[in-house]
């Protein structure tokens, strides 16, 4: 079976998915997800079909995200209907990930954002290369992190999922192993081996290839992340980068003061209520707080400067996090 862009073969014990957008950097438009949705479905009932393997064409990239491009301008068009469709198939096919019966494997050997995380972090087994990009880098065009990450980053050790989700920090492969986003690191060089043995062998043959890891490269900011923004609010959280005084602390602040301040705010309180929130309901809040944001100034502006016209010189308004009145976004998570 197969779509335009996603490829669902059959491979030994294994149920194959190939994200084939490579132009786009694999990045998930509607027909994409609904083959997947499809496929999973499809083998589901399969007694031949022991696991679900997914990965990326093109050598950049496993996915870099949704489309975002179309849900710019369908929500430009005044298509609420159609941005809504869009998300509303995107999140079930993240919780029919987390909730599938047998192992979904994901190799991520390139750029892995947002929705690519989306695709991956609910599965079993996340493995990455040394050629693994992580990031959700949403604040940068005014969405906030979703796919379940209101969920999964509220779990990382400490405050490092909400550093990640506000700041958009990107992480090589095996530091997201440390955080907790990928599971296993499997050198780029072992791939066909680890691709031959998982059709022959199952998911037993991931923990045959995988490798010890390297140091946390953010290890020496462990600390300071936990205390940074473990803040109660975000200006708080900005009192406490400027208080730090290191190099670390003011490139972070430098980089927050780049994001939209009204998606850092709502992502924000985002992240921290989905602490206490299931999955499930963790992507029905996200799905409600898109309504909001896909109508915010900031959304179509957002993927103008970092996707569209790629000028990276957004124009925010309000354009400073000081400026946003805290009860416009309240209202919008309430
Ligand atoms: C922030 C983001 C995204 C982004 C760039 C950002 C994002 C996303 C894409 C993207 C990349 C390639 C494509 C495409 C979209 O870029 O979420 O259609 O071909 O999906 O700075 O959050």
């Amino acid at each position: 079976m197969s779509d335009a862009s996603v490829v669902a073969t059959r491979d030994g014990r294994i149920g194959h998915i190939l994200l084939d957008r490579p132009k786009a950097l694999n990045a998930l438009d509607l027909a994409m997800i609904r083959a997947m949705q499809a496929a999973l479905e499809d083998w589901r009932d399969d007694p031949a079909v022991h696991a679900v393997v997914i990965e990326g064409t093109g050598g950049r990239a496993f996915c870099a995200g949704g489309d975002i491009r179309a849900i710019r301008s369908l929500a430009q068009a005044g298509d609420a209907a159609a941005v809504e469709a869009f998300f509303r198939e995107e999140y079930a096919l993240n919780a029919t990930i987390d909730e599938y019966p047998k192992p979904y494997v994901a190799l991520i050997d390139g750029i892995c954002m947002g929705g690519g995380i989306g695709v991956s972090v609910h599965g079993q087994f996340r493995v990455t290369t040394e050629a693994g990009l992580f990031a959700m880098p949403e604040t940068a065009i005014a969405m906030l992190p979703d796919v379940g990450a209101t969920f999964m980053l509220p779990r990382l050790p400490g405050q490092l999922g909400l550093y990640l989700g506000l700041t958009g920090a990107r992480m090589q492969g095996t530091d997201a192993v440390h955080a907790g986003i990928a599971t296993h690191f499997v050198p780029q060089a072992d791939l066909p081996a680890l691709r031959a043995d998982l059709a022959r062998d199952g998911v037993a043959a991931v923990a045959v290839h995988a490798r010890t890891l390297p140091p946390f490269s953010l290890a020496p900011h462990r600390a300071a992340i936990d205390r940074c923004f473990g803040a109660d609010t975000v200006p708080g959280i900005i009192a406490r980068l400027e208080a730090e005084g290191t190099d670390w602390a003011r490139e972070t602040l430098a980089t927050l003061r780049t994001m939209s301040p009204s998606a850092v705010l709502w992502s924000f309180a985002a992240v921290r209520r989905g602490a206490g929130l299931s999955l499930r309901a963790a992507l029905a809040a996200e799905l409600a707080l898109t309504r909001h944001v896909t109508r915010h100034p900031d959304f179509a502006e957002g993927v103008r400067a970092m996707v569209v016209e790629k000028d990276r010189q957004p124009r925010w308004s309000p354009d400073r996090i000081e400026a946003v009145e805290p009860g416009a976004i309240a209202a919008m998570l309430a």
